[in-house]
């Protein structure tokens, strides 16, 4: 090597030490949190670059397996990492894609990177955040292999044996001086792994959890692969809803070089549930993609109810909305050069976009709405009816927006606020019943916390109409206690306004037992339908009360769970005597005093709260329409499948 070289290598090799310092220095930048969502982040970084082979043509099948002590295996069939020589980094290309930040696919112009994480940081990442990492290469008949630690190859790139696979395997362990977290959750995963399956049909994909053995042996794994994409996605996600045309609508076009691919269905409910992906990301915020989707629909069905003359009865104007009450959709688009706006960076941005969606929607909704007139006509009698429905849901939804303005302060009688007025330190308590909203009012510091009772089971509003929603008073009082309302933005869609938010934690408390964790998913519910913002601007907790006190004469301990209930009662016995000890079981908010619900369960430096996140959009339009639907069957199957978790109450 020349004296010229050396210097080179050398350069390049600080470059590279400089780049996964500045991983692991600030690893939120990188991969979004060091919290289970970005522990998770990790498996999607890798899983993503597979994803990519995989819609270059080369690769079918990708297996993930969750391996004892929480480490991370992914096996593509893919042509596999080159080997060769980088001729600008003067190491393997192998190497460089291991260890420099961002070298994703830069080998290969041909095959446009269109996968990849939101944060797309690509695998080196994945590495520096690693205690070790193994690459193996199955390639030309032979296995390479590079090992490293926290980013740092261990050796060169070397042959381990023969085979004739082709693939690549990466298993890494995440490094747990960097996460919070470390365990993997199954369903998570799961969740994921199937949106990718339906986002790219004909992939299989599979999970494996060998970290546990199953009773015979075996390991938990689930395979995930649709043959008809989006088609099966909707219904899947609709699966328990009640239909309104037998078969969704699909569609895949390749417009100006723009892969789409779309499907809807509507169904005898009242929510639009459109979800919507560039890359494979979920773009929560919508953009031109989404745009091109409604106006297209808008227009096309329009034009067809006209000419038909189905609308001529129709005193009132109809509107965008109408024609997506009942919508469930889901709309995939592949951008080579995405542009993402937005607070959370998931709204697309591309102008040319919304054309190339919008005339893929209209020529085949043209196209259906001519070959099938018996699905037209329903689909257009509920959009008639949708237009009625809103025009009695916009009076009472102004009648409740106008109550809060005219009052002045306008807040319920029953909220007890806080004296504080900044929303960033003040929170609020959503308390089942009056009784422990008592007892939580004479709790909390008033200073900054609020407390809201809420009577009994408020209004399941997944089966409601919409106006009924703003009829009912307890949910009147949250909109109004809390600061937020229903506007319509500039595109003519429905959004929560969040500017006069009056409170930035929002926390759910109900009592510890089966009446309480119904109240809760019906306030849940609530917020996912109608206040989705705030979940996703991470406003919503969860309380935690503990469910026994463990006393022995003036000794007492509060335990949130079985385990925590032995331990106790095995450390307060002290001398063995277990029987001395007293175990009070709490079932509800109510049989704790003001003093002891503060100090388990509300005071900031002694409770947990649990925020409420939103992993898949999909997956949670999925489950609630299931637990809080008409159809019963699903829902048994999912509370005998989540049976572990729920203890019958005592
Ligand atoms: C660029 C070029 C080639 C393969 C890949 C990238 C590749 C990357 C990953 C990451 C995970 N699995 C992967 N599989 C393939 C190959 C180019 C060629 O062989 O001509």
């Amino acid at each position: 090597m020349s004296e010229e070289n050396k210097n080179n290598y050398g350069a390049e090799n600080i470059q590279v030490l400089e780049g996964l310092e500045a991983v692991r220095k600030r690893p939120a930048m990188y991969i979004g949190d060091i919290g289970t969502k970005g522990l998770h982040h990790l498996v999607y970084e890798v899983v993503d670059n597979s994803i990519d082979e995989a819609l270059a043509g080369h690769c079918d099948d990708i297996k993930v397996t969750i391996l004892p002590g929480n480490a991370i295996r992914v096996l593509d069939n893919g042509r596999g990492i080159p080997t060769g020589m980088h001729p600008k980094e003067k190491k393997s290309a192998l190497e460089v894609v291991m260890t420099v930040l961002h070298a994703g696919g830069k080998f290969d112009k041909d095959t446009y990177k269109v996968s990849g994480g939101l944060h797309g940081v690509g695998v080196s990442c994945v590495n520096a955040l690693s205690t070790h990492l193994n690459v193996r290469v199955f390639r030309e008949g032979k296995i390479f292999q590079q090992e490293y630690s926290i980013g740092k190859p261990l050796y060169d790139v070397k042959v381990i044996g023969e085979s004739d696979q082709r693939g690549t395997e990466v298993t890494f362990q995440p490094d747990d001086t960097i996460f919070q977290a470390t365990e993997y959750n199954f369903e998570t995963l799961q969740n994921r792994l199937r949106e990718l399956a339906y986002l790219n049909k004909g992939i299989k994909l599979s999970l494996t959890d060998e970290r546990e053995a199953l009773e015979d042996g075996s390991f938990h794994s689930e395979i995930f692969f649709s043959e008809g994409g989006l088609k099966e996605f909707v219904t899947y996600i609709d699966g328990t809803r009640e239909k309104l045309i037998p078969e969704a609508v699909y569609c895949e076009s390749d417009k100006f070089g723009i892969p789409v691919e779309i499907a809807f269905q509507y169904n005898t409910g009242y929510a639009e549930n459109l979800h919507s992906y560039v890359n494979n990301i979920n773009t929560i915020e919508g953009g031109t993609h989404v745009a091109g989707f409604r106006r297209a629909l808008t227009r096309t069905l329009k034009s067809y109810a006209e000419k038909q003359k189905l609308l001529d009865k129709l005193k009132i104007e109809i509107s965008g909305e109408d024609f997506r009450e009942g919508l469930t959709g889901v709309i995939s688009v592949k951008v080579a050069e995405p542009q993402f706006e937005g607070q959370t960076k998931t709204k697309l941005g591309n102008n040319e976009v919304m054309g190339a969606v919008d005339q893929t929607v209209a020529e085949m909704l043209e196209n259906y709405l001519e070959e099938h007139p018996k699905e037209a006509k329903i689909i257009v009698d509920k959009v008639v009816l949708a237009a009625q429905a809103r025009a009695a849901a916009r009076k009472a939804r102004e009648m409740v927006q106008r109550k809060g303005a005219m009052s002045g302060m306008g807040l319920p009688g029953k909220l007890s606020d806080c004296s504080k007025t900044d929303p960033k330190i003040c929170e609020i308590f959503l308390v089942e019943g009056d009784s422990a909203g008592g007892t939580a009012k004479q709790g909390r510091d008033r200073e900054f916390q609020a407390i809201l009772p809420l009577r009994g089971k408020i209004l399941n509003v997944e089966k409601a109409l919409e106006h009924k929603i703003y009829d009912n008073e307890e949910v009147r009082n949250m909109f109004t206690a809390l600061g937020v309302h229903i506007a319509t933005n500039e595109e003519g869609a429905k959004e929560l306004n969040l500017d006069n938010l009056r409170y930035h934690k929002i926390v759910i408390m109900t009592d510890a037992d089966v009446d309480g964790s119904h109240i809760r998913t019906l306030i849940l519910t609530l917020f996912f339908r109608y206040m989705k913002k705030l979940i996703e601007s991470g406003h919503l907790y969860i309380a935690t009360p503990p469910l026994y006190m463990v006393k022995k004469g003036k000794d007492f301990k509060y335990c949130w769970d079985d385990a925590g209930r032995d331990a106790a009662v095995k450390e307060l016995a002290k001398e063995g005597k277990e029987d001395s000890v007293h175990v009070q079981r709490y079932k509800g908010l109510g049989e704790m005093n003001a003093e002891q619900l503060w100090e388990t369960t509300m005071d900031p430096a002694r409770r947990t709260l649990k925020q409420v996140t939103l992993d898949s959009a999909a997956e949670a339009d999925r489950i609630f329409s299931m637990l809080m639907g008409d159809d019963v069957p699903p829902r048994r199957e999912f509370i005998e499948t989540h049976a572990k978790y729920a203890k019958i109450d005592a």
